[in-house]
């Protein structure tokens, strides 16, 4: 059995080792500064083996020891969002909980494959790369699955057509300049563009739903008060994890490092990248509209920005 070790025992973490007992990946070592957290929920998932089926190691702690040699580790260390927040507002507090998290799994965890999802995303994850000195190809961030599930499932919705016969992705910063590729959208088969040509789709009504897209997060966020998204989350990271683990090499938008792909110089942002055991083994590069374009590089400005301001809260990361 494979091991997996999840940072950060919280709505995502606790989620993370449900669903991975329940698909039988790895076992699980779910680790929290708060210890009891990380126990009480390895326990609870534990005794539900008997009612599932799954036989798979699920173990609570707050010692590093106890996530050594693992083959992927998922953190979700940090802080979530609270209503009226931006995830560039957790930047300060969530810089310095990765800085722990880096020290405690760069010499117990040295050939893992590592999954950031604590937001802000895209620069969390480069300043993860930077303090671990892990390569390039094993540090990775989720969050254009999320988006783009997100909007495949908006546009499902309005449709009424299932989520399976719906091919999209987004790309970009997770953030409110992420970008839906529209050329790369197919209903059914149907370029979206010709349901927006035919009038299936209002092109206002299509508008609305990019937006709800780039708000996802924070619709959720405002209806529980209490904390973020924790279900699309988990499934997003799981499926990553299951495409490295099982050497699927599925085609994902996932925040990848930028080596001159995209016309992008050393930068974490979000693009279609191949997984497989290898990593990150293929970052995928799609012709893009001009409108496309203006709106990628929009949003690599805006990560661009945000990491300089990280530069700012701590130098090293120059
Ligand atoms: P939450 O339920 O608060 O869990 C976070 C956990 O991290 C808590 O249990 C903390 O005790 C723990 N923690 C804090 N500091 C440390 C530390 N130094 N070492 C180990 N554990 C620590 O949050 P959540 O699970 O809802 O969200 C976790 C993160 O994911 C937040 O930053 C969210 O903003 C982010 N998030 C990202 C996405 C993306 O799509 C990228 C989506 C949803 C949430």
């Amino acid at each position: 059995m494979k091991k997996i070790s999840l940072i950060g025992a919280g709505q995502i973490g606790g989620t993370l080792a449900h669903l991975i007992a329940l698909k039988k990946l790895a076992n699980v070592v779910l680790f929290d500064v708060s210890e009891g957290l990380a126990k009480g929920k390895a326990l609870d998932i534990a005794q539900s083996s008997a009612v599932e089926g799954f036989n798979v190691n699920i173990k609570g702690t707050s010692n590093y020891e106890d996530t050594k040699d693992s083959d992927v580790i998922i953190i979700t260390a940090g802080v979530p969002r609270k209503p009226g927040m931006s995830r560039d507002d957790l930047l300060a507090i969530n810089l310095k909980i990765i800085k722990q998290v880096s020290d405690g799994i760069k010499t117990t965890s040295p050939k893992a494959f590592v999954i950031c999802i604590t937001n802000p995303l895209d620069v969390i994850v480069s300043a993860l790369q930077k303090y671990t000195n892990f390569k390039h190809n094993k540090v990775v961030g989720m969050a254009g699955i999320l988006d783009t599930s997100r909007f495949i499932f908006f546009l499902s919705e309005h449709l009424g057509v299932e989520t399976s016969k719906i091919k999209s992705f987004v790309l970009g910063g997770h953030g409110d300049s992420m970008v839906a590729m529209l050329n790369h959208t197919y209903i059914d088969g149907k370029p979206i563009s010709e349901l927006v040509k035919n009038g299936k789709l209002k092109k206002d009504k299509l508008d609305f739903i990019i937006n709800r897209t780039k708000n996802g997060g924070a619709e959720i966020v405002k209806f529980l008060e209490k904390g973020s998204a924790f279900y699309a989350p988990a499934s997003s990271g799981v499926e990553m994890a299951d495409s490295y683990l099982n050497n699927r090499k599925k085609q994902l938008p996932c925040a990848a490092f930028l080596n001159g792909e995209y016309g992008v110089k050393s930068l974490y942002v979000g693009v279609p990248v191949i997984i497989g055991s290898n990593g990150v083994e293929k970052v995928i590069e799609i012709d893009l509209s001009p409108t496309e374009k203006e709106n990628f590089n929009k949003s690599i400005d805006s990560v661009k920005k945000l990491y300089e301001a990280a530069i700012k809260i701590d130098p090293t990361l120059k």
